[in-house]
């Protein structure tokens, strides 16, 4: 008896596959209700983000850039989809193993949802549902494919009966080779067809009803107020308006973005509320409303990510707008002892900034806004942390809504124990935009040009050299203080031929950046920016 070719294996692949889908659309239906971070495939994709050890992470940084999550969420659904064609192949052979690898899949989720910070029991109910949903889509096209569920290839009448809910009215032996009965192909096609249409509604649908509107509303409804210390002028001359070169300030749109978040955490303003605990006098608790009542201080400040390799991209620089952290820590009181500040995010990121730095006058704001809009929701909707000299990962906590006042030796932020260094202090930096490395240049004068930052002691000079020869000073742009990257630029008489360009720069405290270059990992990048372009025959 060749029971096994009753049914093909594409055929409980297929069913596998859109069961699979049912499961996945019920799940984002449901979880439009209950919150975009209990979709299963989100949970199982920020607990590989957490556990995925520093260079995995670093790698994935390097190798797809801002599409990293892109591309992990992508992963995690190729896995997924392999596993469900299999379960449904399974489920053609005897349903019950089908049901069991479900219920597996289901335990997997639901564990990697508990584990999000704040999960609870009902978080679980994406997971639940989405599961029971796909189950049953499973029986239903298993019970289409295979009318006679007696045929079941396992042959295992309980299972098949009592899941598959149909009569065994004849033995199987009976009807074995009879494949037209057995496997009823244009049944098994149209109930696909019919499940890839409900798993698209209840995604769509869970899509839309999961959205952002909401807090983009209240986004738009921000009514930001003036600041009672605005922004030093920019002087004229900061922006040198050279093709090519970053401008002064970037805009909000251009401005990189670096975080853990899979699904950008959506924080109702009129939800939000800071905590300020641990190591005060006085617990605060801060609405949004309080925080634009508080004198709002306006400052330019370039943010800078870690994680930038030399002549990298995560770097940008915006006007912010908020209040002072070291006025709202002044309202709870510090207690003396008290070394670190840790924040926490909505979506449960954690971040340590030395309390000196905070409190030493710069302009460290929990801020709310972002070049003149209220902060984009990627950049930390409602309120940030913004630290003019340190790494993001120790200062820039967006979506911030705790702040406990500690100590280093007893608290740990989220990436220390993954291999970064518990204290970011930003390293000075200078990076070469034009022209593009590997450019093709014309004879004769031309400019070459870039960013150097060292925020909070401020650039003095930069220098640049060609073809490894003498270190000619470039000549740097205004700024209006030393929490902003500088421009530069200089000009070259370019001869034909292939050439190295390097740029240094060397910071107000006198020191000048290293030629020694090290990772970005555990404590930033050093090196020289170095391109190379090639100048055409005259
Ligand atoms: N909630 C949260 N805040 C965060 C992070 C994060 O992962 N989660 N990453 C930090 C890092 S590493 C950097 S470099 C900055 C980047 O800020 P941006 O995305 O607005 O450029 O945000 C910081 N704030
Ligand atoms: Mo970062």
């Amino acid at each position: 008896m060749q029971r096994n070719s009753v049914a093909p294996a594409w055929a409980g692949a297929l069913a596998g596959l859109v069961s699979g889908g049912v499961a996945l659309g019920v799940a984002q239906l449901v979880a439009a209700f209950v919150g975009p971070e209990t979709f299963p495939v989100v949970a199982v994709g920020d607990v590989t983000v957490d556990l995925s050890p520093a260079p995995v992470k670093e790698f994935a940084i390097s190798a797809f850039g801002e599409n990293d999550k892109t591309v992990l969420i992508g992963g995690v659904l190729v896995v997924l989809a392999a596993v469900a064609a299999l379960i449904g192949v399974l489920a053609l052979r005897r349903l019950a193993y089908g049901f069991a690898g479900l219920a597996a899949f289901g335990v997997i989720g639901a564990v990697a949802v508990l584990t999000r910070p704040g999960a609870g029991v009902l978080d679980l109910l994406p997971t639940l549902v989405g599961v029971a949903a796909g189950a049953w889509a499973l029986s239903w096209l298993v019970r289409r494919a295979t009318p006679d569920a007696g045929a079941d290839a396992g042959g295992d009448a309980e299972a098949s009966s009592s899941a598959a809910g149909a009569a065994v009215e004849r033995p199987a032996v009976m009807r074995a080779g009879d494949d037209l009965r057995a496997f009823d192909r244009r049944r098994l096609l149209t109930g696909a067809a019919g499940g890839v249409v409900v798993a698209g509604a209840a995604a769509v649908l869970g899509r839309q009803l999961g959205g952002r509107q909401v807090v983009d509303a209240a986004r738009v409804g921000v009514a930001l107020p003036k600041p009672v210390t605005p922004a030093k002028p920019v002087p004229a001359g900061a922006d040198l308006r050279i093709n090519g070169l970053s401008s002064f300030i970037t805009k909000n749109h251009d401005f990189y973005r670096v975080d853990t978040a899979l699904i950008v955490p959506q924080v109702d303003p009129r939800d939000w509320k800071l905590r300020i605990h641990g190591m005060v006098d006085r617990p605060v608790e801060l609405t949004y409303a309080d925080l634009l009542a508080m004198p709002l201080t306006e400052a330019d400040v370039t943010l800078t990510c870690v994680s930038n390799e030399v002549g990298g991209e995560y770097v940008g620089n915006a006007r912010w707008l908020g209040a002072r952290m070291a006025e709202v820590l002044r309202k709870a009181g510090l207690q003396s002892g008290a070394d670190m500040l840790l924040s926490t995010s909505a979506d449960g990121f954690t971040c340590g900034t030395p309390v000196d730095v905070v409190m030493d006058g710069r302009d460290a704001l929990f801020a709310i806004a972002m070049n003149g809009e209220a902060l984009p929701v990627e950049h930390g909707f409602p309120v940030r942390q913004v630290v003019p000299g340190l790494y993001g990962y120790v200062s820039a906590t967006k979506w911030v809504v705790d702040l406990k006042v500690t100590r280093f030796d007893q608290d740990e932020a989220y990436w220390t124990p993954r291999g970064w260094a518990a204290k970011g202090p930003i390293k000075t930096q200078s990076r070469i935009d034009v022209p593009k490395s590997g450019a093709s240049l014309k004879p004769g004068r031309t400019t070459i040009a870039g960013v150097a930052w060292a925020q909070h002691t401020g650039v003095d000079a930069v220098e640049v050299r060609v073809d490894g020869g003498e270190w000619r000073q470039a000549r740097p742009a205004e700024v209006p203080g030393p929490d902003t990257w500088r421009q530069w630029s200089i000009d070259w008489d370019a001869a034909p031929g292939r050439h190295t360009i390097q740029v240094r720069a060397t910071d107000a405290a006198g020191r000048t950046q290293t030629e020694q270059e090290a990772p970005p990992a555990p404590d930033g990048a050093t090196g020289w920016h170095t391109i190379t372009v090639q100048v055409a025959q005259a």
